[in-house]
């Protein structure tokens, strides 16, 4: 069975410009709760480990260097199937290719700026907002 939490971060580019507000706004109209939330901003370390992942990759420290530019505000959602429903509500990756009305369609201006994150897995879900919040920090 699939969970009901995921984890966002609003990216630097998006919060610089001025949408964060507008981007919590839009997560909550579309039923995702907010349990957690914290304008913070990320190191270096921070932005590696996070996107380990990556780290073979040609656009890794372009990445991290987008990641640790400026704050990110990142929350804990909740919401039935919260994981495929964020990402669906957030649109695809590259703003580009992303559905019209989506969050990364809306606020995204490129496939690194693309205005929020969104976990891939419930896993990954429970250790990004571990990253973040402590267990006295989640309501
Ligand atoms: P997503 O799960 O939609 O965030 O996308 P990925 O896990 O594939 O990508 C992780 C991050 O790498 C995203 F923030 C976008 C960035 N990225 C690039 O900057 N360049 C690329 O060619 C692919 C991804």
């Amino acid at each position: 069975m699939n969970g009901n939490l995921t984890f966002t971060m609003v990216k630097p580019a998006a919060v610089a410009d001025g949408h964060a507000a507008a981007i919590l706004a839009k997560i909550t109209e579309g039923g995702f709760n907010i349990k957690a939330l914290k304008m913070t901003r990320l190191s270096k370390e921070q932005a590696e480990r996070f996107y380990a992942i990556h780290s073979d990759r040609p656009f890794f420290n372009s990445l991290v260097a987008s990641m640790t530019a400026g704050p990110i505000v990142a929350a804990l959602l909740e919401k039935e199937n919260a994981v495929e429903a964020f990402r669906n509500y957030i649109g695809a990756t590259n703003p580009a290719d992303a559905a019209e009305g989506t969050i990364r369609k809306l606020y995204g201006k490129s496939i690194e700026a693309n205005a929020v994150h969104g976990s891939d897995s419930d896993e990954n879900a429970r250790i990004e907002s571990a990253y973040f919040f402590s267990e006295f920090e989640r309501f």
